[in-house]
């Protein structure tokens, strides 16, 4: 692995000292007490999903998602809430629901929650949660909308890894995205040299736990148990809304198209591309 340092945790951090120590310098953290006194923590339960959602029907993805060809960047089945719930219930599967925003179904929900007064910025339209099976993990990316994310874990247990956006090269970014499909876990050096050289930061973030992902902050997830989490979003200034927006649009529509008609030599040519500047004049 490469290197990895622990996140920090703290509590009763003021929104003072949040801009000073974390924001202000793009740092990671992890807070134990930011989600305070939500109902959210202990009404938000698979019992309580399945009895009063468990109709809904959502999109689940599998490992397919990042895998070139028909399935690229869609998702694999729609089953009912329920169905899925029951999965996650009953052991490991790569099975996720990723970034659903069940609020416009169910507003009721909202109220059980609140945007953090840790820092300005929330959008309150973008609350999403994220659901995994036990040994189901995220392809290391960075969000487009290069919003700061935090990451509320509400059940189970997931291991995250973080690393700096200076590090995008070597970490063998794929052109045209914001994922990189190296083994980050148990890297091949032979065929990633550059990743000998990356550092990173690690957690194993616990329920009531919430993560700050700083904007454009490489991530990749595992999920150590069947769980799930609410991801909300912040953003510095209205510039970076749309400094993301733009960057989004433009690679997404440029790599779904070519993967349409490419198909594996796009996926082939975004390698080469990928070894080339990761390797560039470091060796
Ligand atoms: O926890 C997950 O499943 C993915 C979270 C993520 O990528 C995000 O919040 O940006
Ligand atoms: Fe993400």
């Amino acid at each position: 692995m490469p290197v990895l340092q622990p996140i920090e945790r703290r509590s009763g951090l003021s929104p003072e000292i949040f801009a000073k120590e974390y924001l202000g310098p793009l740092k990671p953290v992890v807070f134990t007490d930011l989600m305070g006194s939500w109902p959210a923590k202990k009404k938000w339960t698979i019992e309580h999903f399945k009895e009063k959602y468990g109709d809904l029907v959502v999109p689940v993805v599998s490992n397919n998602f990042s895998r070139p060809g028909k399935g690229y960047l869609a998702a694999d089945m729609h089953i009912t809430f329920r169905e899925y719930l029951e999965l996650l219930e009953s052991g490991p599967s790569d099975l996720r629901i990723f970034a659903w925003n069940i609020f416009w179904k169910a507003p009721e929900l909202r109220e059980d929650f609140g945007m953090p007064s840790i820092m300005d910025g929330f959008v309150d339209e973008l609350p999403f949660l994220f659901f995994g099976c036990e040994g189901s993990r995220v392809t290391l990316h960075y969000d487009v909308d290069m919003s700061h994310v935090f990451l509320n874990q509400i059940y189970g247990r997931k291991h995250i890894i973080l690393f700096s956006p200076e590090q995008s090269q070597q970490l063998y970014q794929l052109p045209f995205t914001v994922s990189s499909h190296v083994n980050i876990k148990d890297p091949d050096f032979k065929k990633h040299p550059a990743l000998e050289q990356v550092k990173g930061l690690e957690v194993m973030l616990m329920p009531g736990e919430t993560l700050f992902i700083p904007r454009g902050y490489w991530h990749y997830i595992e999920y150590t148990d069947g769980g799930f989490s609410i991801a909300l979003r912040s953003f510095d200034s209205f510039l970076f809304k749309i400094k993301g927006l733009v960057s989004n649009a433009k690679n997404y529509a440029v790599d779904r198209l070519m993967n349409r008609f490419m198909g594996q030599r796009w996926y082939k040519m975004k390698v080469r591309i990928a070894k080339k500047r990761a390797e560039k004049g470091t060796f």
